[in-house]
Formats: structure tokens, C-alpha cells, sequence
């Protein structure tokens, strides 16, 4: 090969990197709609993220949130949009406003918690929906709201019965917490579209939003947004109702927008959590983008800190896990 050749094909090769297009960051992971509160379930070799939509203008003061959307992946890098499963109008009593919601699988069954906006009880208030298939389409279970805003009485704001998530223990026991300001908690029945009883207040102060409990051994981790900008905090405990032991901040809040929302799985034997932040161009308090990373544990249980990243995580394919390249 002549010196010439060689000076030739290393000229080449530094254009060809010069003006390559730079690859995509992973995070935020879906880049073609503002998406915010998630949560991910794992079923099957997938993992299925469950996003609500920002739809606001840049100059909107406030959230303009009408359906969810389900995303599904085989490796937590290539993702699948599986469109709207669900809309804040599939809840004919509801007059809108899809805030977050939670989904889990219990028996054959796919159960999809979220807040709308009461068309007659003022407020925000809790409705719970069902599938076949993590992909929907998810139907109202109930016909009425499974919380409403004046069942609780801690607070006069409209927002604080909002944010469900419901936790399945490994003896098939359904619990539901939710709340704005006070931690609210209750048991579901089996069939896990009626409460178990009455509802208690969690003493885990200060408590903003977004609880979410998981279980990690016999350690129960209920993880939450704490203060506005909000941080995510956790605590652990011996049982899905405490006592709880305050263990500090996992992820520190956001520039650009106060809410962060985060939720953790277990995914190919790899922990993870999802969040949101305003990342994608034009990102904004009500213009949110959904990003994830791997989560690690120390060998006591605790979670090491996460810091945000554009990277994302690693590849973790399933077996079989077949991506289509775009
Ligand atoms: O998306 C609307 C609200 O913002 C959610 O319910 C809260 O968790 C916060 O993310």
C-alpha cells in the first residue's frame, strides 16, 4: 500500500467522522413527544413504559395532559411505540387532565391506576382501568372513580388525591399509596378495583408526591418526590406499611423543571429508574421528557445515588430480544 494511498484513506476516514450525524443520546428515550410521569412494568422479556403526554405550548402555565402512551423494549435501548392505550376520556366521568398513572399485572390481568379530573366531585381523583395485554386497549373497571377528592380531608388543595401507585406483594396482597402533601395508603381488595377498608395517612415527611413501593428481598422500599423543585427520596422497612427508616436522596432535582417522578423495576436482572426531566429541546415545566438508568444496590441494601445521564444504560437484551434498526 503506497504512503499515498494510506495519507488518502486516513483523509477519508476523518471527513467520514467529521461529518457523520453524532448517534442520538439514548436519554430522554423518547424523543418525538414531550412524556412524563413514568412507569415500566417487566412481563414477558419486555419492559412496557407507561408515559403521559405533555402536550402544553411553550408558553402554557400549566399542564395540558389528555392520554397515556405504552412504549415496550426487549433491551432498554430500542423501544417500540405501541400508541395510546388509554385516555383521560376512557373514564366517561372524568372531564380530563391524564396525570400520572401506575400499572401492574395480577393473574392474566393488566391494571392501569391513574388520576383525571372529576367531571362532579371537585378535584383531581383516581380511576382504574383493565387489560388483557400490556398494550391495551384498557377499559374503565369500575365506571366510577376508585378515589375521589372528598373521601380525604388532610388538605383543601384540589391535587392531593393523585399520583396512585400499587405495589403486589409476593402473597398476591394488592396495596395502593397515592397522595400530594400527605402520603395516603390502603389495602385492594383481590378483585383490585375496590379498597380493602379504609384508607390511612403514611407519618413519612416531608412528602411531596409520586410514592412508589418495591421490594427488593425482604426490604420494602417506598421511594417519593420530596420538597418543589423535588428530589427523590426513599425509605425502607420490614413490611409495605413500615415501619419506615428514612435513607436520603437518590436523585437530585432537575434543572429547567420541579417535578421528577421516578419509578424503579427489575429488568434481565438489572434494577433501573425511570424520570422525567425537560431535556429534549424545547423541554419546559409542561414540556417534560421521560429518561431511564440502571440502578445499583451497596452490599446493604442501600441504593447508590443516580445521577442523570445522556448515555442511558447499557444494553440488556432477553433472550431472543430481536431489535428492528432504524
Ligand atoms: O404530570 C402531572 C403531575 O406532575 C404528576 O401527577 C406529578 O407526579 C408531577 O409529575
Amino acid at each position: 500500500m503506497s504512503v499515498k494511498f494510506v495519507a488518502l484513506l486516513a483523509l477519508a476516514l476523518a471527513c467520514l467522522l467529521e461529518f457523520a450525524p453524532p448517534a442520538r443520546a439514548a436519554n430522554p428515550i423518547f424523543p418525538k413527544l414531550f412524556t412524563a410521569d413514568p412507569v415500566a412494568l417487566s412481563d414477558g422479556g419486555r419492559v412496557y413504559a407507561y408515559v403521559g403526554v405533555d402536550e402544553a405550548k411553550p408558553d402554557d402555565k400549566d399542564y395540558v395532559m389528555n392520554e397515556w402512551r405504552v412504549y415496550s423494549s426487549c433491551d432498554m435501548r430500542h423501544w417500540v411505540d405501541h400508541g395510546s392505550p388509554i385516555q383521560a376520556k376512557t373514564f366517561a366521568w372524568a372531564k380530563g387532565r391524564a396525570w400520572a398513572a401506575h400499572v401492574v399485572k395480577q393473574g392474566n390481568k393488566y391494571y392501569f391506576y391513574s388520576t383525571v379530573e372529576h367531571a362532579t366531585v371537585p378535584g383531581l381523583s383516581i380511576g382504574v382501568a383493565v387489560s388483557d395485554s400490556p398494550t391495551g386497549p384498557f377499559v374503565d373497571a369500575r365506571g366510577t372513580a376508585l378515589i375521589t377528592n372528598d373521601m380525604t380531608k388532610q388538605t383543601d388543595i384540589h391535587w392531593d388525591d393523585i399520583d396512585p401507585a400499587v405495589f403486589v406483594d409476593d402473597d398476591g396482597s394488592a396495596h395502593l399509596y397515592w397522595g400530594n402533601t400527605f402520603l395516603k395508603y390502603a389495602r385492594l381488595k383481590p378483585n383490585m378495583t375496590e379498597l380493602d377498608g379504609d384508607y390511612k395517612v403514611m407519618p413519612v415527611e416531608p412528602f411531596t408526591e409520586a410514592a412508589y413501593m418495591h421490594k427488593r428481598g425482604a426490604t420494602y422500599y417506598l421511594s417519593y418526590s420530596q420538597g418543589f423543585p423535588e428530589e427523590t427520596a426513599y425509605q425502607t422497612g420490614p413490611s409495605p406499611t413500615g415501619p419506615w427508616m428514612p435513607r436520603g436522596v437518590i436523585m437530585a432535582m432537575n434543572s429547567g423543571v420541579k417535578t421528577i417522578h421516578t419509578s424503579i423495576i427489575d429488568f434481565n436482572g438489572k434494577s433501573y429508574i425511570f424520570y422525567h426531566n425537560a431535556k429534549l429541546p424545547g423541554g419546559s415545566e409542561f414540556r417534560r421528557s421521560v429518561a431511564v438508568e440502571e440502578l445499583h444496590y451497596r452490599a446493604d441494601g442501600t441504593i447508590v445515588p443516580i445521577e442523570q445521564t445522556l448515555a442511558g444504560p447499557k444494553a440488556n437484551p432477553s433472550p431472543g430480544c430481536k431489535v428492528k434498526k432504524k
